[in-house]
Protein backbone atom coordinates (compact mmCIF):
# COMPACT_ATOMS: atom_id res chain seq x y z
CA UNK A 1 0.00 0.00 0.00
CA UNK A 2 1.48 3.46 -1.39
CA UNK A 3 -0.18 5.59 0.98
CA UNK A 4 0.43 7.70 4.21
CA UNK A 5 0.01 5.33 7.29
CA UNK A 6 -0.37 6.20 11.04
CA UNK A 7 -0.87 2.76 12.46
CA UNK A 8 2.05 2.85 14.10
CA UNK A 9 1.25 5.98 16.20
CA UNK A 10 -2.72 5.19 16.43
CA UNK A 11 -3.39 1.57 15.17
CA UNK A 12 -5.65 3.14 12.20
CA UNK A 13 -4.74 3.56 8.77
CA UNK A 14 -4.57 6.99 7.47
CA UNK A 15 -5.56 7.42 4.02
CA UNK A 16 -6.39 9.74 1.29
CA UNK A 17 -2.74 10.79 0.86
CA UNK A 18 -0.52 9.28 -1.10
CA UNK A 19 2.98 8.28 -1.61
CA UNK A 20 6.30 6.68 -0.24
CA UNK A 21 8.13 9.84 1.01
CA UNK A 22 5.15 10.78 3.14
CA UNK A 23 4.88 7.21 5.05
CA UNK A 24 8.61 8.04 5.25
CA UNK A 25 7.82 11.12 6.86
CA UNK A 26 5.39 9.48 9.34
CA UNK A 27 7.40 6.83 10.31
CA UNK A 28 10.73 9.09 10.68
CA UNK A 29 7.97 11.47 12.80
CA UNK A 30 6.88 8.76 14.82
CA UNK A 31 9.73 7.19 16.13
CA UNK A 32 11.61 10.42 16.57
CA UNK A 33 9.01 11.25 19.20
CA UNK A 34 7.03 9.11 21.81
CA UNK A 35 3.82 11.46 21.21
CA UNK A 36 1.47 11.08 18.12
CA UNK A 37 1.79 13.55 15.51
CA UNK A 38 -1.43 15.55 16.26
CA UNK A 39 -0.34 18.35 18.64
CA UNK A 40 -2.21 20.06 21.12
CA UNK A 41 -4.09 22.96 20.78
CA UNK A 42 -1.81 24.78 23.05
CA UNK A 43 1.32 24.40 20.45
CA UNK A 44 -0.61 25.95 17.35
CA UNK A 45 0.84 28.91 15.82
CA UNK A 46 -1.70 30.79 14.00
CA UNK A 47 -4.66 29.45 16.19
CA UNK A 48 -4.91 30.50 19.51
CA UNK A 49 -7.30 33.07 18.41
CA UNK A 50 -10.45 34.60 19.88
CA UNK A 51 -11.98 32.03 17.34
CA UNK A 52 -10.51 28.97 18.79
CA UNK A 53 -12.11 29.44 22.04
CA UNK A 54 -15.48 30.22 20.62
CA UNK A 55 -16.42 26.84 19.09
CA UNK A 56 -17.16 23.54 20.42
CA UNK A 57 -17.26 19.41 19.10
CA UNK A 58 -20.01 17.63 20.73
CA UNK A 59 -21.08 14.34 20.45
CA UNK A 60 -23.98 14.76 18.47
CA UNK A 61 -25.52 11.14 19.05
CA UNK A 62 -23.75 9.79 22.08
CA UNK A 63 -25.63 6.23 21.93
CA UNK A 64 -24.43 5.71 18.31
CA UNK A 65 -20.89 4.47 16.96
CA UNK A 66 -20.20 3.84 13.65
CA UNK A 67 -17.52 1.21 11.75
CA UNK A 68 -15.39 3.90 10.09
CA UNK A 69 -17.65 6.45 8.86
CA UNK A 70 -16.93 8.26 6.19
CA UNK A 71 -20.16 10.58 5.13
CA UNK A 72 -23.28 11.62 6.91
CA UNK A 73 -25.45 13.46 4.63
CA UNK A 74 -29.28 13.82 4.84
CA UNK A 75 -32.38 14.24 2.31
CA UNK A 76 -34.33 16.99 1.72
CA UNK A 77 -37.58 14.97 2.27
CA UNK A 78 -39.22 16.21 5.17
CA UNK A 79 -37.94 13.24 7.25
CA UNK A 80 -35.12 14.89 9.11
CA UNK A 81 -33.85 11.40 9.04
CA UNK A 82 -29.33 11.29 8.86
CA UNK A 83 -27.41 8.65 7.31
CA UNK A 84 -24.23 7.93 7.49
CA UNK A 85 -21.92 5.58 5.63
CA UNK A 86 -19.73 2.96 7.03
CA UNK A 87 -16.79 2.38 4.83
CA UNK A 88 -16.89 -1.31 4.76
CA UNK A 89 -20.37 -1.05 2.75
CA UNK A 90 -23.23 -0.07 5.05
CA UNK A 91 -25.59 2.95 4.91
CA UNK A 92 -27.15 3.42 8.76
CA UNK A 93 -30.38 5.51 8.98
CA UNK A 94 -31.68 7.35 11.94
CA UNK A 95 -34.06 10.52 13.22
CA UNK A 96 -31.64 13.67 14.18
CA UNK A 97 -32.47 12.80 17.96
CA UNK A 98 -29.50 13.24 20.13
CA UNK A 99 -30.76 10.61 22.54
CA UNK A 100 -31.15 8.27 19.30
CA UNK A 101 -30.70 4.78 20.88
CA UNK A 102 -30.06 2.61 17.76
CA UNK A 103 -29.01 3.28 13.43
CA UNK A 104 -30.52 0.56 11.73
CA UNK A 105 -28.51 -0.74 8.64
CA UNK A 106 -30.57 1.39 5.06
CA UNK A 107 -28.40 -0.21 2.64
CA UNK A 108 -25.91 -3.08 3.22
CA UNK A 109 -23.13 -3.57 0.22
CA UNK A 110 -20.08 -5.10 2.58
CA UNK A 111 -20.19 -8.15 -0.04
CA UNK A 112 -19.85 -5.73 -3.25
CA UNK A 113 -17.30 -3.67 -2.04
CA UNK A 114 -13.77 -3.57 -1.51
CA UNK A 115 -12.49 -1.76 1.62
CA UNK A 116 -9.79 -0.84 3.35
CA UNK A 117 -7.04 2.39 3.26
CA UNK A 118 -8.92 4.91 0.78
CA UNK A 119 -11.40 1.83 -0.53
CA UNK A 120 -14.80 0.85 0.36
CA UNK A 121 -18.64 2.88 -0.07
CA UNK A 122 -17.22 6.91 -0.13
CA UNK A 123 -20.01 8.48 -1.42
CA UNK A 124 -23.81 9.30 -0.95
CA UNK A 125 -26.31 11.14 -2.77
CA UNK A 126 -30.11 11.53 -2.94
CA UNK A 127 -32.07 12.65 -5.82
CA UNK A 128 -33.35 16.15 -5.64
CA UNK A 129 -36.86 14.19 -5.94
CA UNK A 130 -35.51 11.15 -3.77
CA UNK A 131 -38.91 11.77 -1.73
CA UNK A 132 -40.79 10.92 -4.60
CA UNK A 133 -38.70 8.43 -6.57
CA UNK A 134 -36.79 6.95 -3.80
CA UNK A 135 -33.55 7.16 -5.80
CA UNK A 136 -30.17 7.47 -4.09
CA UNK A 137 -26.23 7.32 -5.83
CA UNK A 138 -22.98 5.99 -4.32
CA UNK A 139 -20.01 5.81 -5.27
CA UNK A 140 -17.84 2.81 -4.43
CA UNK A 141 -14.38 0.70 -4.99
CA UNK A 142 -15.25 -3.35 -6.28
CA UNK A 143 -13.74 -6.30 -7.83
CA UNK A 144 -10.07 -7.37 -8.69
CA UNK A 145 -9.23 -5.53 -10.90
CA UNK A 146 -10.60 -3.23 -8.97
CA UNK A 147 -13.00 -0.45 -10.00
CA UNK A 148 -15.13 2.42 -8.99
CA UNK A 149 -19.03 2.20 -9.24
CA UNK A 150 -21.48 4.42 -9.25
CA UNK A 151 -24.44 2.77 -9.08
CA UNK A 152 -28.49 3.73 -8.19
CA UNK A 153 -30.51 2.32 -5.56
CA UNK A 154 -33.73 2.75 -4.61
CA UNK A 155 -35.69 2.76 -1.37
CA UNK A 156 -38.44 -0.04 -0.52
CA UNK A 157 -41.68 1.54 -0.86
CA UNK A 158 -42.96 -0.24 1.86
CA UNK A 159 -40.40 1.03 4.40
CA UNK A 160 -38.80 4.07 3.90
CA UNK A 161 -35.58 3.06 6.22
CA UNK A 162 -34.57 -0.04 4.08
CA UNK A 163 -33.00 -0.64 0.51
CA UNK A 164 -33.13 -4.01 -1.54
CA UNK A 165 -29.41 -4.33 -2.62
CA UNK A 166 -30.71 -6.02 -5.72
CA UNK A 167 -32.49 -2.45 -6.65
CA UNK A 168 -28.86 -1.58 -7.94
CA UNK A 169 -28.70 -0.02 -11.12
CA UNK A 170 -24.92 0.45 -12.09
CA UNK A 171 -24.27 3.58 -14.22
CA UNK A 172 -20.72 4.01 -14.67
CA UNK A 173 -17.40 1.72 -13.52
CA UNK A 174 -13.62 3.47 -13.93
CA UNK A 175 -10.59 1.16 -13.63
CA UNK A 176 -8.40 2.15 -10.71
CA UNK A 177 -5.09 1.24 -11.45
CA UNK A 178 -3.49 1.86 -7.63
CA UNK A 179 -5.70 1.00 -4.20
CA UNK A 180 -5.53 4.89 -3.20
CA UNK A 181 -6.66 8.11 -4.56
CA UNK A 182 -10.71 6.68 -5.62
CA UNK A 183 -12.25 10.09 -4.82
CA UNK A 184 -14.98 9.50 -3.33
CA UNK A 185 -17.91 11.99 -3.35
CA UNK A 186 -21.51 12.43 -4.71
CA UNK A 187 -23.14 15.35 -4.93
CA UNK A 188 -26.45 16.90 -6.32
CA UNK A 189 -25.82 20.54 -7.58
CA UNK A 190 -28.54 23.27 -7.80
CA UNK A 191 -28.37 22.08 -11.70
CA UNK A 192 -29.86 18.58 -11.01
CA UNK A 193 -26.97 17.10 -12.42
CA UNK A 194 -24.70 14.45 -10.39
CA UNK A 195 -20.92 15.26 -9.92
CA UNK A 196 -18.84 12.72 -8.99
CA UNK A 197 -14.89 13.12 -7.30
CA UNK A 198 -12.61 11.05 -9.11
CA UNK A 199 -8.87 10.97 -7.90
CA UNK A 200 -6.06 10.80 -10.04
CA UNK A 201 -5.99 6.83 -9.91
CA UNK A 202 -3.39 6.54 -7.15
CA UNK A 203 0.39 5.75 -6.21
CA UNK A 204 2.00 8.92 -5.74
CA UNK A 205 2.85 11.60 -8.37
CA UNK A 206 0.11 10.81 -10.48
CA UNK A 207 2.43 8.58 -12.76
CA UNK A 208 -0.09 8.03 -15.44
CA UNK A 209 -0.56 11.48 -15.66
CA UNK A 210 -4.05 11.02 -15.55
CA UNK A 211 -5.15 14.09 -13.92
CA UNK A 212 -4.14 16.31 -17.36
CA UNK A 213 -5.42 13.50 -19.49
CA UNK A 214 -8.83 14.31 -20.51
CA UNK A 215 -9.33 11.16 -22.00
CA UNK A 216 -9.38 9.40 -19.10
CA UNK A 217 -11.84 9.68 -15.98
CA UNK A 218 -9.55 9.66 -13.40
CA UNK A 219 -8.36 13.01 -11.77
CA UNK A 220 -11.08 15.01 -12.80
CA UNK A 221 -14.49 16.41 -11.28
CA UNK A 222 -17.57 14.72 -13.44
CA UNK A 223 -20.86 16.05 -13.82
CA UNK A 224 -23.76 13.57 -15.18
CA UNK A 225 -27.38 13.96 -16.13
CA UNK A 226 -29.07 11.19 -14.36
CA UNK A 227 -32.67 11.38 -15.30
CA UNK A 228 -31.66 11.00 -19.29
CA UNK A 229 -29.57 8.68 -21.24
CA UNK A 230 -27.80 9.10 -24.19
CA UNK A 231 -26.17 6.29 -26.95
CA UNK A 232 -24.69 3.29 -24.77
CA UNK A 233 -24.52 5.26 -21.45
CA UNK A 234 -27.04 4.71 -18.48
CA UNK A 235 -26.86 8.77 -17.99
CA UNK A 236 -26.81 12.00 -20.03
CA UNK A 237 -24.19 14.24 -20.66
CA UNK A 238 -25.67 18.15 -19.83
CA UNK A 239 -25.68 20.48 -22.49
CA UNK A 240 -23.07 22.60 -21.33
CA UNK A 241 -20.75 19.78 -19.79
CA UNK A 242 -17.50 21.32 -21.06
CA UNK A 243 -16.36 18.73 -23.79
CA UNK A 244 -19.68 17.73 -24.84
CA UNK A 245 -19.04 16.67 -28.73
CA UNK A 246 -15.38 17.18 -28.76
CA UNK A 247 -13.72 16.28 -31.56
CA UNK A 248 -10.49 15.08 -29.60
CA UNK A 249 -11.48 12.36 -27.64
CA UNK A 250 -12.26 13.73 -24.57
CA UNK A 251 -14.69 11.95 -21.62
CA UNK A 252 -17.67 14.02 -21.97
CA UNK A 253 -18.51 13.71 -18.16
CA UNK A 254 -15.63 15.64 -17.42
CA UNK A 255 -17.09 18.91 -15.48
CA UNK A 256 -13.77 20.26 -14.10
CA UNK A 257 -10.02 18.73 -14.28
CA UNK A 258 -6.06 18.56 -12.89
CA UNK A 259 -7.44 17.24 -9.40
CA UNK A 260 -5.23 14.62 -7.48
CA UNK A 261 -7.48 13.04 -4.68
CA UNK A 262 -10.82 15.36 -4.32
CA UNK A 263 -11.84 13.33 -1.70
CA UNK A 264 -14.76 16.06 -0.56
CA UNK A 265 -16.47 18.81 -1.97
CA UNK A 266 -19.70 20.38 -1.11
CA UNK A 267 -22.24 23.23 -2.90
CA UNK A 268 -22.83 25.89 -1.02
CA UNK A 269 -26.82 25.61 -0.96
CA UNK A 270 -27.28 29.37 -0.69
CA UNK A 271 -24.82 30.20 -3.95
CA UNK A 272 -24.63 26.69 -5.41
CA UNK A 273 -20.93 27.64 -5.27
CA UNK A 274 -18.66 24.40 -5.37
CA UNK A 275 -15.94 24.04 -2.97
CA UNK A 276 -13.35 21.26 -3.08
CA UNK A 277 -10.66 19.90 -0.71
CA UNK A 278 -8.04 18.53 -2.92
CA UNK A 279 -5.69 16.29 -1.00
CA UNK A 280 -2.08 17.63 -1.53
CA UNK A 281 1.10 14.74 -2.02
CA UNK A 282 4.36 16.19 -0.30
CA UNK A 283 3.55 19.80 0.67
CA UNK A 284 0.65 21.60 0.36
CA UNK A 285 -3.07 20.88 0.63
CA UNK A 286 -5.94 23.27 -1.01
CA UNK A 287 -8.95 24.41 -1.37
CA UNK A 288 -10.33 25.27 -4.83
CA UNK A 289 -13.66 26.78 -6.08
CA UNK A 290 -14.19 24.36 -8.57
CA UNK A 291 -15.56 25.94 -12.31
CA UNK A 292 -16.91 24.60 -15.25
CA UNK A 293 -13.68 23.61 -17.75
CA UNK A 294 -11.08 24.83 -15.55
CA UNK A 295 -7.70 22.75 -15.06
CA UNK A 296 -6.81 22.71 -11.63
CA UNK A 297 -3.24 22.14 -11.85
CA UNK A 298 -2.14 19.02 -10.83
CA UNK A 299 0.56 17.11 -11.95
CA UNK A 300 2.33 20.37 -13.33
CA UNK A 301 1.33 22.11 -9.71
CA UNK A 302 0.59 21.01 -5.94
CA UNK A 303 -1.60 23.96 -5.16
CA UNK A 304 0.03 27.01 -6.02
CA UNK A 305 3.82 25.96 -6.61
CA UNK A 306 5.14 23.69 -9.61
CA UNK A 307 5.28 20.32 -8.98
CA UNK A 308 8.95 18.62 -8.20
CA UNK A 309 10.58 21.51 -10.59
CA UNK A 310 11.41 25.12 -10.23
CA UNK A 311 9.12 26.35 -13.06
CA UNK A 312 6.13 25.52 -14.57
CA UNK A 313 3.61 27.37 -17.36
CA UNK A 314 1.14 28.25 -15.25
CA UNK A 315 -0.78 29.54 -17.93
CA UNK A 316 -4.56 28.71 -17.86
CA UNK A 317 -4.43 26.82 -14.23
CA UNK A 318 -7.20 27.65 -11.49
CA UNK A 319 -5.18 28.24 -8.45
CA UNK A 320 -6.73 26.99 -5.23
CA UNK A 321 -8.55 29.95 -2.95
CA UNK A 322 -6.19 28.87 -0.18
CA UNK A 323 -3.37 26.44 0.60
CA UNK A 324 -1.57 25.31 3.42
CA UNK A 325 1.79 23.57 3.84
CA UNK A 326 2.17 20.43 5.35
CA UNK A 327 3.36 20.24 9.39
CA UNK A 328 2.59 18.66 12.13
CA UNK A 329 0.78 22.33 13.34
CA UNK A 330 -1.16 21.79 10.55
CA UNK A 331 -1.95 18.79 8.79
CA UNK A 332 -1.11 16.37 5.62
CA UNK A 333 -4.11 15.72 4.22
CA UNK A 334 -7.05 17.86 3.98
CA UNK A 335 -11.40 16.93 4.07
CA UNK A 336 -13.13 19.69 2.47
CA UNK A 337 -15.82 20.56 4.34
CA UNK A 338 -18.95 23.06 3.42
CA UNK A 339 -19.93 26.77 3.36
CA UNK A 340 -21.85 27.29 6.84
CA UNK A 341 -25.19 28.39 6.35
CA UNK A 342 -26.04 26.89 10.32
CA UNK A 343 -28.51 29.85 11.53
CA UNK A 344 -27.10 28.24 15.31
CA UNK A 345 -23.36 29.42 14.07
CA UNK A 346 -23.70 33.07 13.28
CA UNK A 347 -20.19 33.92 13.58
CA UNK A 348 -19.73 30.95 10.40
CA UNK A 349 -22.16 32.07 8.18
CA UNK A 350 -21.01 31.94 4.67
CA UNK A 351 -17.73 30.72 5.33
CA UNK A 352 -16.12 27.50 4.38
CA UNK A 353 -15.71 25.23 7.02
CA UNK A 354 -13.36 22.24 6.56
CA UNK A 355 -10.62 20.25 8.08
CA UNK A 356 -7.12 17.91 7.59
CA UNK A 357 -8.05 14.26 8.38
CA UNK A 358 -4.20 13.77 10.01
CA UNK A 359 -4.41 16.83 12.07
CA UNK A 360 -7.79 17.55 13.24
CA UNK A 361 -7.75 21.05 12.67
CA UNK A 362 -10.80 22.84 11.97
CA UNK A 363 -10.16 26.34 10.00
CA UNK A 364 -12.68 28.36 8.95
CA UNK A 365 -12.00 30.23 5.22
CA UNK A 366 -13.76 33.86 5.17
CA UNK A 367 -14.11 35.00 1.50
CA UNK A 368 -14.87 37.63 -0.55
CA UNK A 369 -15.40 37.82 -4.62
CA UNK A 370 -14.16 34.77 -4.42
CA UNK A 371 -10.89 35.72 -2.91
CA UNK A 372 -9.41 34.77 0.51
CA UNK A 373 -10.18 37.56 3.13
CA UNK A 374 -8.89 35.54 6.06
CA UNK A 375 -8.23 31.95 7.41
CA UNK A 376 -8.51 30.76 11.22
CA UNK A 377 -8.25 28.01 13.41
CA UNK A 378 -11.59 27.76 15.14
CA UNK A 379 -11.50 24.20 16.74
CA UNK A 380 -9.48 20.85 16.80
CA UNK A 381 -10.58 17.20 16.77
CA UNK A 382 -9.26 14.92 18.73
CA UNK A 383 -8.50 12.17 16.13
CA UNK A 384 -8.91 12.19 12.03
CA UNK A 385 -11.37 14.20 10.36
CA UNK A 386 -12.91 11.75 7.97
CA UNK A 387 -15.65 13.96 6.47
CA UNK A 388 -17.97 16.95 7.58
CA UNK A 389 -21.75 16.69 6.85
CA UNK A 390 -24.83 18.13 7.62
CA UNK A 391 -28.41 17.51 8.38
CA UNK A 392 -31.65 18.77 6.98
CA UNK A 393 -31.55 21.96 8.67
CA UNK A 394 -27.90 22.62 7.76
CA UNK A 395 -26.99 21.95 11.01
CA UNK A 396 -22.53 21.28 10.13
CA UNK A 397 -21.36 18.12 12.02
CA UNK A 398 -17.40 16.29 11.96
CA UNK A 399 -16.92 12.59 11.42
CA UNK A 400 -14.57 11.39 14.28
CA UNK A 401 -13.02 7.88 11.84
CA UNK A 402 -11.26 6.47 14.63
CA UNK A 403 -13.97 6.90 17.59
CA UNK A 404 -16.83 5.96 15.02
CA UNK A 405 -18.36 9.73 16.86
CA UNK A 406 -20.21 12.41 15.24
CA UNK A 407 -19.45 15.72 16.33
CA UNK A 408 -21.56 18.52 16.06
CA UNK A 409 -20.36 22.24 15.65
CA UNK A 410 -21.21 24.41 18.19
CA UNK A 411 -20.91 28.12 19.00
CA UNK A 412 -19.36 28.13 22.60
CA UNK A 413 -19.73 31.33 25.23
CA1 LIG B 1 -4.52 22.44 -7.88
Amino acid sequence: MKHYSLAIAFGFLVWLSGCDNRAQQAETQNSATSTPAITTAATLPEAATDAAASYNLTVAYPNLTFEQPVEMTSPEDGTDRVFVIAQEGKIHVFPNKADVKDAPVFLDITSKVVSGGERGLLGLAFHPDFKTNGYFYVNYTRGNPLETAISRFKVNPANPNKVDAATEEVLLTYRQPYSNHNGGKVAFGNDGFLYIAVGDGGSGGDPQNNGQNRKQLLGKILRLDVNNTSGNRKYGIPADNPFRGNTEGFREEIYAYGMRNPWRFNFDRTTGMLWAGDVGQNKIEEVDIIEKGGNYGWRIMEADECFEQGTCDKDNLKLPIHSYQQGSDTGRSITGGYVCRDKSLPGLEGKYVYGDYVSGNIWALTFNNNKKVNNQLITKMSGPVSSFGEDSKKGLYVLNYAEGKIYKLTAGK
